[in-house]
């Protein structure tokens, strides 16, 4: 199958459909002399642009949106967005680390989902890690999802989500007999979409044969990073990578904070170490945007993005594909 978007690499896309087009929210990639390893200092990416299509064939390239020198706390690293409609007015949500090296998530602000936004002074309250997700609900209620392990440093938060703790920095998770796997964040937004309407809280995904949380040996289907909501016949999928193993997964659940239960393989793997999606239904069909290193040979942080078209089977369960 062949990239989306080759005029430039890029990764990580949320997809939206707003004013009847399918918007894509893409990390843009660029070449680096800055060595490979397991912290992710290879992605060094430095600002946003937006893709539209109306046919998965044709896409516009709106242009740079945001970069970092636009946005007064960031320091480097503009790592996967998504965006939002709500009020009239479109929302940019994206990580980046801060002034201390510490990834924080920022909102920026449009007035057309071709952007341009406007960032923020200062990165959501109480907001860490990376990987934002935002997901609005029927009823308005908007929410955001994060966290991503290792150069995410969503492992760097044991204590507490106000507690950044540099011994768990680098290629480090929890393990051992029983031990649960860290979970992805979510939180309620407020009404105005800038802030977390309460602190967020850490979501289950549990085994479907144990009831029990996901353990954190569990490599195969334990959350890593790549949050995505979306919701299909009533039932909230929260879809994520278990990053060195290099999957797609799914769990489902019946609220949007969960708890969820997991569900199976959507991806395998792709070339390259990273995967990451999104799932949006355009015009009756349900699309899994994702990204692969085919375009680039194989550079692990020069990617394209791609689509295509993916199935439910009878009970509801994500039909796994591959990137072919
Ligand atoms: O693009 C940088 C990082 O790579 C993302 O934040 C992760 O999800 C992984 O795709």
């Amino acid at each position: 199958m062949p990239p989306l978007i080759t005029s430039i690499y890029t990764a990580d896309p949320s997809a939206h459909v707003f004013n009847d087009k399918i918007y894509i929210y893409p990390s843009h990639d660029r070449e680096t002399d800055i060595a490979f390893n397991d912290n992710g200092d290879q992605y060094d990416m430095a600002d946003y642009h937006v893709f539209s299509t109306s046919d998965l064939k044709e896409v516009t390239d709106h242009g740079v949106v945001l970069k970092t020198e636009d946005v007064p706390w960031a320091s480097k690293q503009l790592w996967a967005p998504d965006a939002a409609h709500k009020n009239g007015k479109y929302y940019l949500y994206f990580p980046a680390r801060d002034k201390e090296g510490i990834f924080r998530i920022g909102v920026a602000v449009g007035d057309k989902p071709e952007g341009p936004f406007t960032a923020d002074p200062e990165p959501i309250k109480g907001s860490y890690s990376i990987d934002p997700a935002s997901f609005v609900d029927d009823d308005g209620q908007a929410y955001l999802y994060f966290g991503g392990l290792w150069g995410g440093q969503l492992q760097c938060y044991q204590k507490g989500d106000d507690q950044y703790d540099p011994e768990w920095q680098g290629p480090k998770e929890v393990s051992g007999e029983g031990v649960a796997a860290q979970g992805p964040r979510a939180a309620k937004l407020t009404d105005d979409m800038h802030q977390f309407q309460s602190p967020a809280q850490e979501l289950l995904i549990l085994d479907p044969e144990t009831k029990k949380p996901i353990l954190g040996d569990d490599h195969a289907r334990r959350f890593f990073e790549a949050a995505w909501m979306h919701k299909h016949n009533g039932k909230y999928y929260f879809s994520y990578s278990t990053g060195d193993t290099h999957f797609l997964c799914y769990a489902v659940g019946d609220s949007p904070m969960g708890p969820f239960t997991y569900g199976g393989k959507i991806l395998e793997p792709v070339l390259g170490w990273t995967t990451h999606h999104s799932i949006v239904e355009y015009k009756g069909k349900t699309y899994l945007f994702f990204h692969d290193c085919e375009l680039s040979g194989g550079v692990d942080h020069l990617r394209s993005v791609k689509a295509k078209e993916i199935f439910y089977d009878d009970k509801g369960g994500i039909i796994t594909t591959t990137a072919d």
